[in-house]
């Protein structure tokens, strides 16, 4: 079975955004690839995280993986910080990486660009990310338009090292999926639906309330048209049909025609009850796992995970210092 990688930072509360984007899909293919999905604990401390609230994050993700269907009997799921050789294989290819490229990856002058003091967490995100995807020679990398350069950053890293120290890394391959879907802002629909926004009306989160949602999507941003219509002088309306799209499965143009002469306050609402069913869903099977009876099943996932990553992970990490030089025996 070729071999899938991916994972969440627990830098706030999920999204529709990560919902639709990422989780939605990972559940279709894990009956096809050997999944290992983590929760990339060490990659959300590149901007600062309150360690209770972290702590949190960390554990709700995991239920919210097995909640939105991920099922720990096919995929491995596993937290990144368990594995130690994550940032022990991105400390050796921070020595195959160059200044200059890391500043030139848009997620860093992006999210940079919002900071005074920036860390070189942040700066050097993108090694770390190569690390997780060369430890365990994964095949392909689903990764949305957003990730699409550290992937390329990878690529580069791994070509780089194995022509130093001879093969070692898997190349990897983008994974593209059947049903991607990039959602936006509902504040700013230029914006990508982020957890971390400050403004929680940008997004919806997993956890918010049929109340909260219905309200969310009442106050996006729109426009004067007045017309349903899938377009990029609408990028608002755009949004609310691919989320419509992405939950019903049904087409653009179907929306279109079901929508052809009703006012945007009818498609906000109808939009919303079909987000709020589907979200109010996960967090049913949220809610039956999230009782401290269950506290042990959801360690005995994450430490199972930690195992068959960890055994995989290990052997890599051998053959990479075996490849570099150190003394390994
Ligand atoms: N708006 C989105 N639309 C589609 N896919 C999305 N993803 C995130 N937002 C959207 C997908 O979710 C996966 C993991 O994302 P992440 O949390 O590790 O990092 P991120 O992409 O930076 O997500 P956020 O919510 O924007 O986090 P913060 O606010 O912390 O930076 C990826 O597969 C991503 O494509």
């Amino acid at each position: 079975m070729k071999r899938i990688l991916s994972g969440i930072q627990p830098s706030g509360k999920l999204t529709l955004g990560n919902y639709l984007g990422a989780l939605r899909n990972w559940v279709n293919i894990q009956n096809e690839y050997d999944c290992m999905f983590f929760v990339a604990d060490l990659h959300s401390i590149t901007v600062t995280q309150d360690p209770k609230t972290l702590n949190e994050n960390i554990k709700r993700i995991i239920m919210q993986y097995i909640a939105c269907g991920l099922d720990p009997n096919k995929s491995t799921i596993f937290i990144q910080s368990h594995v130690h050789e994550h940032a022990e294989l991105g400390w050796i290819l921070n020595n195959s990486t160059y200044m200059g490229e890391l500043g030139r990856m848009t997620q860093y002058k992006d999210k940079s660009a919002k900071q005074q003091n920036i860390k070189v967490g942040l700066f050097d995100y993108p090694v770390l990310m190569a690390a997780d995807i060369l430890l365990y020679d994964a095949d392909y990398v689903p990764v949305g338009e957003d990730q699409r350069q550290h992937l390329e950053m990878t690529k580069t890293i791994a070509k780089r090292f194995n022509a130093q120290y001879g093969e070692t890394f898997k190349i990897p391959e983008p994974y593209i999926l059947k049903e991607g879907a990039k959602i936006m802002s509902l504040q700013d629909p230029s914006k990508k639906m982020s957890k971390s926004d400050s403004n929680p009306n940008a997004y919806i989160s997993l956890f918010d309330e049929k109340d909260v949602i219905i309200k969310k999507f009442r106050r996006a941003v729109t426009d004067s048209l007045n017309t349903v219509r899938y377009s990029d002088e609408q990028p608002g309306i755009k949004n609310l049909i691919n989320i419509y799209s992405c939950i019903t499965g049904k087409n653009i143009q179907e929306i279109e025609t079901e929508f052809e002469g009703t006012g945007y306050g009818k498609f906000k609402d109808t939009v919303a009850d079909s987000v709020a069913n589907k979200i109010l869903s996960i967090q049913e099977k949220y809610n039956q796992l999230n009782k401290p009876e269950n506290e042990n099943i959801i360690k005995e996932v994450y430490q199972k995970g930690c195992e068959r990553a960890s055994s995989i992970a290990s052997n890599k990490l051998k053959h990479v210092y075996k490849s570099v030089g150190f003394v390994v025996d």
